[in-house]
């Protein structure tokens, strides 16, 4: 694959089922990616070379999601101005609510634009990078339009079986 423009981490490789889904909408528009193992507190020193590093790389956006305590984006955004969209990813215990008010609650300065818990905010998570991306790439502007009406038309087309 070509120069990443989005980096994709998470915190362990339990994470990844959930944050595939921002890998796959990213594949789905074209845009190069890369996707690894980064984590805020078993390997801190990769967080912050991965942090300082990526801009200079090529990476236009980070994509950080995590679970539990989740300080990987809000301490990735700490280390770098880039775009950090952080997916909260679903925990043991508290379902990810945890996950969820870890990263959405940034103290003012460094922000972390936090999406859903799950599949749907990985997915989001994709799409708003695409979006980002589309500023300044027509062809990418097009093809988000495109997919938006392709899903009104698939939504257009419902209709409800086994009506009483
Ligand atoms: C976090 O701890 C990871 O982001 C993951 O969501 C969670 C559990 O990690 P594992 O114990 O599955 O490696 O750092």
């Amino acid at each position: 694959m070509s120069q990443p423009l989005v980096g994709i981490i998470m915190g362990s490789d339990s994470d990844w089922p959930v944050m595939r889904a921002a890998a796959q909408m990213l594949a789905d528009f074209g845009i190069a990616y890369e996707a690894r193992v980064v984590s805020a507190h078993r390997t801190p020193d990769l967080m912050f070379e991965f942090a300082e590093q990526a801009a200079e790389r090529g990476v236009r956006v980070i994509i950080a999601g995590a679970g539990g305590a989740a300080h990987l984006p809000g301490m990735v955004a700490a280390k770098t101005t880039l775009p950090v969209l952080g997916v909260p990813v679903p925990s043991k215990h508290l379902q990810g609510q945890d996950s969820l008010l870890s990263i959405v609650q940034m103290p003012k300065g460094i922000p972390v634009a936090t999406f859903a818990i799950g599949e749907a905010g990985a997915a989001n998570a994709g799409l708003f990078a695409a979006a980002i991306l589309a500023t300044t790439d027509a062809a990418l502007a097009q093809k988000l339009a495109d997919f938006r009406a392709a899903q009104s038309a698939r939504v257009l087309d419902m209709t409800l079986q086994d009506q009483p």
